[in-house]
C-alpha cells in the first residue's frame, strides 16, 4: 500500500512504500542452517528474522528455494510450487511470510522464468517428441551442416557459462536453446499458452499464498530475435560468438512485461525488481521502469557492479583495473537518469553473483582499513537515491575468500566453466589471469556461509558437533557418523573469528552498528538520501568521491537572511588509505557561500563518534584514510544524527 511520508522537518509526499524500503537479499544455502545438514534453510532464516528487523530491513528477498537439481544453485527450477527439501517445506514458507508480516516486514521471492531446469516436467514433455503439445514451450531448431557435412548448432551464439547456447537432443534430432547452462532450457515466451501458465503457475500461486512480490531473474531476455541469425564474428577462431543483441531487450520484451504487469503484478499489488543485465544505456532502461509504461517497479542495472569485469562472453574473469573516476561517472549516470521522469531506480553494490564490495571497492589489506572502508561503502550506499538493496553479510563487512584458496573451493557452474575453458586452451597465462579474476569477481565469494559468530569451526552457520561437549559417544551407526561429519556446503571464511555478527552486534562503532545507524538516518532524511537529486563534484579526482544531494521539495532551512531554499547534503569520501584534503569548498558546494560558512553543519561521519566530534568542530579537516562525512545546509539536532 502506498503510504504518506511525513518528514519530521516538514517534507511530505505520497510515494509507493517500496521506494523507501530497505531490501535485504538472503541466499538460502548460505544464510543459516537449522538442521545441521550443511545447507542453510528457511527455518534458519526464520530464526534470524529479528536480527534483520533490528538491522532496519523492511523486505526480505529470498533467492530461489524451489525444487531444483541445483546445477545453478536453484536458478534451475524443476518444480515452481515445491520447496527444495534441504531448504524446508511449503509450510515453512507460510511461517516465513507470517514472521515477516507480523513484524511489519515483507517477503519477495525470486521469479526465474526465462528458463526452467531440464528436469522440469514441462521440458521432459517438450523433449519427448516433436508433436508433444508442449514442444513449442521451449525453443527447438533443426541442425545446420557445415561445408564438410558436419552437424552444427542453429546459430553461433555463446552462452553465459561458456560453450554454445544450443544442446543437441539425440532423441528428437533437434537443438534446444539455453542462454545459461545446458541444464537450463529457455522457455518460449512467444507461445501464449506458455506465458499464461507462467503467470498462474509460478506467480499467482505464490502471491495468493501471501508474498509481496518478486525479484525477477533475467527480466530482459524473454524476447529473442526469432529469425535466429548468426552473431557477427568478434572473436576470431572461436566457434561461438557474443550475441546478447540477439536475445537481450528483444523486439517484444516490453509487450511481454506489460502483459505480466496487467495480468499479475498490478492486480496483486506486487512489487517487482527486474534483473537487467547488458543494458548500459539510460534510454534503454527507462521504458522498463517508467511508472506510466506499467512494467516493473524497478530494476538492477549492472554498470557499477560489473566494474573490473571483462567481456561477459569472452574474458569475464580477466580483471581490469578501473580508476575511481570511472566508478563515479557510472554512479552519476545512474543517479541522475530518472530525474525529471516518472521512473525509479535501485541502489546496490552486492548480490549473489558478484564478489564482496569491501574486497572490490574498499581495502582489506589490514583490519583497520577493512573496517574503515566497509563503513565508507555503507555511507556511500545509504546516501544514494533509489531503493536500497543489501546482500547478506554486507552489513558485517564480509570479504572475498582468501586468495590462498584454490579452485577446489569454487563451486559455481560459471566459475568452473571459465576455469575449465582456460585450462582447455593450454595457455598458462590465461589460466593464471582467470584464477586472478575469479579471486576478485567470482560469484562464489558472496556464497560463503554467513559468519554469525566466532565459535567452533563453522561460524555459527551450523552447529559444529566436534566442538560440542559430547564428543565421547562411541556409537558409529551410519546416520550419526554422517551427522557428525556434516559441514557447510561451502568452506567457511578463515576470518570468521574476527568478522562476525556476534562481535559486532552490541558495538555501535562496528560495521554492523554503523549500518544500523545509517539505515535510520537514511529514512530520517529521506527527502535527501532516498529521493534527493544528485550532483557529482570533482569528477576527475581519483581519491575523493564527493556529491551533493538536494531535497526534491522546497524546504525552509530556518536561515533568516536568505530566502527559503532546498535542503542539501554534501557527501565526501576518501577512497584511499592516505589522508587527502577535501578538494572543494564545502560552503560553496552546499550553496552557503563563503560569507555564510556558519550555515554548514556536520551531520555524520564514518570515524568513531569522538573523532566525529573533532570534525564537527573543525569542519575543514582533511579526510583521513577511508573517511566519509556528510555536511548539510540546515540545522540538525545532535540526537537526530544518532
Ligand atoms: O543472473 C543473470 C545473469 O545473466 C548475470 O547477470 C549473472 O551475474 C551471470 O553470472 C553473468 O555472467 C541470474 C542469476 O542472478 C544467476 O545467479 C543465475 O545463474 C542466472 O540468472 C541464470 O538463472
Amino acid at each position: 500500500m502506498d503510504t504518506l511520508h511525513r518528514h519530521p522537518n516538514g517534507w511530505i509526499g505520497k510515494e509507493p512504500w517500496w521506494k523507501s524500503a530497505v531490501f535485504y537479499q538472503v541466499y538460502p544455502a548460505s544464510f543459516k542452517d537449522s538442521n545441521n545438514d550443511g545447507w542453510g534453510d528457511i527455518p534458519g532464516l526464520i530464526s534470524k528474522i529479528d536480527y534483520l528487523h533490528q538491522l532496519g530491513v523492511d523486505v526480505v528477498w529470498l533467492s530461489p528455494m524451489f525444487e531444483s537439481p541445483q546445477k545453478d544453485m536453484g536458478y534451475d527450477i524443476s518444480n515452481y510450487q515445491a520447496v527444495y527439501p534441504r531448504y524446508g517445506t511449503l509450510s515453512d514458507v507460510d511461517t516465513l511470510i507470517h514472521a515477516c508480516h507480523s513484524r511489519g516486514m515483507k517477503l519477495i521471492l525470486d521469479l526465474v522464468v526465462n528458463h526452467t531446469s531440464s528436469l522440469h516436467p514441462w521440458f521432459l514433455e517438450s523433449r519427448s517428441s516433436k508433436t508433444n503439445p508442449k514442444r513449442n514451450w521451449y525453443i527447438w531448431k533443426p541442425p545446420r551442416f557445415d561445408s564438410s557435412g558436419l552437424r552444427i548448432p542453429p546459430t553461433n551464439w555463446r552462452s553465459y557459462f561458456a560453450g554454445p547456447t544450443w544442446t543437441w537432443d539425440p532423441h528428437t534430432q533437434e537443438y534446444y536453446l539455453h542462454l545459461y547452462d545446458t541444464s537450463q532450457p529457455d522457455l518460449n515466451w512467444e507461445n501464449p499458452a506458455c506465458r499464461e501458465e507462467i503467470y498462474s503457475h509460478t506467480m499467482i500461486f505464490w502471491l495468493s499464498r501471501g508474498i509481496d512480490g518478486f525479484r525477477i531473474d533475467t527480466v530482459n531476455k524473454y524476447s529473442k530475435n526469432t529469425a535466429f541469425p548468426d552473431a557477427p564474428i568478434t572473436i576470431p577462431d572461436s566457434p561461438t560468438q557474443p550475441a546478447p543483441e540477439m536475445w537481450c531487450n528483444g523486439p517484444r520484451i516490453h509487450d511481454f512485461l506489460r502483459e505480466m504487469n496487467t495480468r499479475v503484478l498490478t492486480p496483486y499489488r506486487a512489487v517487482s525488481v527486474g534483473e537487467l543485465s547488458n543494458t548500459p544505456l539510460p534510454s534503454q532502461v527507462l521504458p522498463y521502469v517508467s511508472a506510466s509504461s506499467n512494467q516493473l517497479s524497478m530494476v538492477f542495472e549492472f554498470s557499477t557492479i560489473r566494474l573490473g569485469t571483462g567481456n561477459l562472453f569472452s574474458g569475464k574473469y580477466t580483471y581490469h583495473h578501473f580508476p575511481l573516476s570511472t566508478l563515479k561517472s557510472h554512479i552519476s549516470t545512474w543517479q541522475t537518469f530518472i530525474e525529471g521522469t516518472d521512473a525509479w531506480h535501485t541502489v546496490f553494490i552486492e548480490n549473489h553473483d558478484n564478489g564482496r564490495a569491501v574486497s572490490r571497492f574498499g581495502d582489506t589489506s589490514t583490519p583497520h582499513l577493512w573496517e574503515l572502508s566497509a563503513k565508507t561503502i555503507a555511507l556511500w550506499q545509504v546516501t544514494l537515491t533509489g531503493t536500497l538493496f543489501l546482500y547478506q553479510g554486507q552489513e558485517i563487512g564480509m570479504t572475498n575468500m582468501p586468495n590462498t584458496w584454490g579452485i577446489d573451493e569454487y563451486k559455481d557452474v560459471e566459475s568452473k566453466g571459465f576455469y575449465d575453458e582456460a585450462v582447455a586452451s593450454g595457455d598458462e597465462e590465461k589460466v593464471k589471469s582467470t584464477m586472478h579474476g575469479l579471486g576478485i569477481l567470482a560469484r562464489d565469494h558472496s556464497r560463503l556461509p554467513f559468519q554469525w559468530d566466532g565459535e567452533g569451526r563453522f561460524a555459527g552457520f551450523m552447529e559444529d558437533s566436534l566442538s560440542s561437549d559430547d564428543n565421547s559417544t562411541s556409537i558409529e551407526d551410519g546416520n550419526l557418523k554422517e551427522e557428525r561429519e556434516a559441514k557447510p556446503w561451502m568452506r567457511v571464511h578463515d576470518d570468521y573469528k574476527t568478522i562476525n555478527a556476534k562481535t559486532q552486534m552490541d558495538d555501535d562503532e562496528s560495521v554492523l552498528g554503523y549500518y544500523k545507524k545509517m539505515l535510520k538516518l537514511r529514512k530520517e532524511f529521506a527527502d535527501l538520501f532516498i529521493f534527493g537529486s544528485f550532483r557529482l563534484l570533482i569528477p576527475g579526482d581519483e581519491n575523493i568521491f564527493a556529491y551533493v544531494k538536494e531535497s526534491v521539495e522546497d524546504t525552509n532551512t530556518g536561515v533568516t537572511n536568505r530566502q527559503a531554499e532546498k535542503r542539501r547534503a554534501l557527501v565526501v569520501m576518501n577512497f584511499t588509505r592516505e589522508e587527502h584534503g577535501i578538494g572543494l569548498d564545502i560552503g560553496e558546494a552546499l550553496g552557503c557561500g563563503h560569507d555564510n560558512r556558519s550555515e554548514v553543519r556536520f551531520l555524520v561521519g564514518t570515524y568513531g563518534d569522538a573523532e566525529n566530534l573533532k570534525v564537527a568542530n573543525g569542519l575543514m579537516m582533511p579526510l583521513r584514510p577511508w573517511e566519509g562525512r556528510v555536511y548539510v545546509n540546515f540545522g540538525v539536532q545532535l540526537d537526530q544524527a544518532n
